[in-house]
């Protein structure tokens, strides 16, 4: 009997995942109550309501990435014959005007989500929720006061947080991607530790803001994605200036007397070395915030290696409890899965509906200096799953017209086509390194939820003169050992 609870619906969490879920219950009718809350990071970060994805995530990199671009399109610019009065100033003179200006945007944004939660009447609580029982949750307030509710179901939403390694110095003078988007302060020399996507986004766009940036990686560059593209995107980095310690694991922090950060570290072969950063950066992976919960007052079981929960069809081991989002258990950590996942588990939850939310071939891109988007499988994935023998490899380098009279380089500009060799040929990775890479693989991501097949790609007529054509180009396989660069 669900009138016996205060709310039909309570979410723990108002990022990406849980404001979905919510926004589409109170469509269907339930009433829905939203706790979020964000406990400052070591360095003492703090932002809004809209969780990681706005505040500290996908919208200030993609803001900063492009900041990074433009600086790269003021010195192409004079190439096509623009006249660019005086040298360019770089953004390293100015790091409070980007700051200040990604900022202002997110905090319209918080604001335009707090009034759309009130025009929609879910009932938003700024308080730090755990499970008093299964259907009860306490919000711990600003002041100390604590909230309760009661409610009928409960998602769980609450996201992750960067997590720092466990060597002196590290929280005391680290800064996560938790920081470096309010930095208020230019961030200089900066050592990123770690090379996942974020680490590699971030130094990326530090580099192309002019930034010394240098990357500490502990074994390969992208985990779980192709590795053949992971290091095109690495070697591109590379030559555009990013230095990349191999093999490498961080040991110490220590702060000198001028204020700037001693790094030391151990090589593989057990050498320590040590050299001066004015930030170091940790961004080696993120925590789920299941803990802080207290699963246990509502039998809600957490994975002990990873504090992730494991919930098929979004639902946990307790009936009336669910998860979406990054604290799912093998998922994709992305907003656009979060947000599907959110919206679908509402509608089968206040509206009769029976879909499933679809893991498959989520379409991803690393917002690297030059970008890499991909859906599917990677090569190495292709073969543990299919068996070399049993797929086509098609590739192609290509030249991006507008590279040409910038000369820039495009020795990294390629595309990758994983099919099957059997009668039907269907596609299962596709992969793209080149500008713009998220807009040219959003399209096809559609096409292989609709079993796109070779045949059929090699029947589609491309837009000349774009990067996205290349792949209605491809034509040589690996297996045939051809050439794969460009002949004109
Ligand atoms: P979150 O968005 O993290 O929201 C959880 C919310 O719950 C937070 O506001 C948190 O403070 C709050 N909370 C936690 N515990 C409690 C509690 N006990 N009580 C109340 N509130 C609580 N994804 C992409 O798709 N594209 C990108 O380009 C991209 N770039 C990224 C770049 C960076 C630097 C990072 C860190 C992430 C990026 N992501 C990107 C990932 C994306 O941000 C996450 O997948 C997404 O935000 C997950 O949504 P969520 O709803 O699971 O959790
Ligand atoms: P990822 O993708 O989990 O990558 C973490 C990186 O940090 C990876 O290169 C790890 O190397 C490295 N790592 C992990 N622990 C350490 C320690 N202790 N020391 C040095 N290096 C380490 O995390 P991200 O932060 O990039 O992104 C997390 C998710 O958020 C990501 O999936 C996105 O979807 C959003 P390894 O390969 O394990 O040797």
């Amino acid at each position: 009997d669900s009138t016996k609870y205060q709310y039909d619906l309570v979410v723990i969490g108002g990022g990406s995942g849980g404001l979905a879920a919510a926004k589409e219950a109170v469509e269907l009718g339930a009433k829905v109550a939203v706790f979020d809350y964000v406990t400052p990071s070591p360095r003492g970060s703090k932002w809004g309501l809209g969780g990681t994805c706005v505040n500290v995530g996908c919208i200030p990199k993609k803001l900063m990435h492009q900041a990074a671009l433009l600086g790269e399109a003021i010195h192409e610019a004079a190439a096509f014959g623009w006249q660019i009065p005086g040298e360019p100033k770089s953004i390293i003179n100015d790091w409070d005007s980007l700051k200040n200006a990604v900022q202002n945007h997110i905090k319209s944004v918080n604001w335009v989500t707090r009034v759309e939660l009130r025009n929609k009447n879910v009932d938003y609580i700024n308080g730090n929720g755990y499970f008093k029982d299964n259907h009860t949750v306490v919000g711990v307030m600003k002041n100390g006061d604590e909230k309760v509710v009661t409610a009928d179901k409960i998602i769980i939403a609450v996201g992750g947080r960067p997590r720092y390694p466990d060597i002196p110095g590290a929280l005391e003078y680290g800064i996560t991607s938790d920081d470096i988007f309010s930095l208020d302060h230019a961030p200089g020399k900066t050592l990123i530790v770690g090379a996942g996507y974020i680490g590699l986004e971030c130094a990326g766009f530090l580099n192309g803001l002019g930034y010394d940036a240098t990357i500490m990686v502990r074994s390969i560059v992208l985990r779980g994605f192709d590795q053949q593209m992971a290091n095109l995107v690495a070697e591109e980095m590379e030559q555009r200036g990013v230095h990349f310690i191999y093999q490498a694991k961080p040991k110490a922090v220590k702060k000198q007397d001028d204020g700037r950060l001693m790094v030391h570290w151990v090589d593989k072969n057990g050498e320590m070395h040590q050299d001066i950063y004015d930030t170091i950066l940790f961004a080696i992976g993120r925590e789920a915030l299941t803990v802080q919960l207290k699963p246990e007052n509502a039998g809600v079981q957490i994975l002990q290696e990873n504090k992730k929960i494991f919930a098929e069809n979004e639902q946990t081991n307790v009936s009336n409890i669910f998860a979406v989002g990054d604290v799912l258990h093998k998922r994709p950590e992305l907003t656009p899965v979060a947000i599907h996942a959110g919206k679908l588990l509402a509608r089968r939850l206040f509206g009769n509906s029976v879909e499933q939310m679809d893991y498959t071939n989520v379409a991803t891109t690393v917002f690297s200096p030059l970008e890499y988007g991909c859906v599917g499988m990677g090569e190495e994935d292709a073969i543990t799953h299919y068996g070399k023998e049993n797929i086509e490899v098609y590739h192609a380098f290509y030249k991006p017209t507008e590279f040409f009279i910038p000369q820039k380089n495009m020795s990294h500009c390629y595309v990758k086509v994983i099919a099957l060799n059997n009668a039907d040929e269907r596609i299962v990775g596709m992969h793209f390194i080149g500008p713009h890479a998220g807009e040219v693989i959003q399209g096809f991501s559609a096409a292989i939820k609709c079993k796109l097949t070779f045949p059929i790609l090699k029947s589609t007529v491309g837009i000349h003169p774009t990067s996205a054509e290349e792949f209605t180009r491809v034509f040589i396989t690996k297996s045939s050992g051809m050439d794969p660069t460009p002949q004109s």
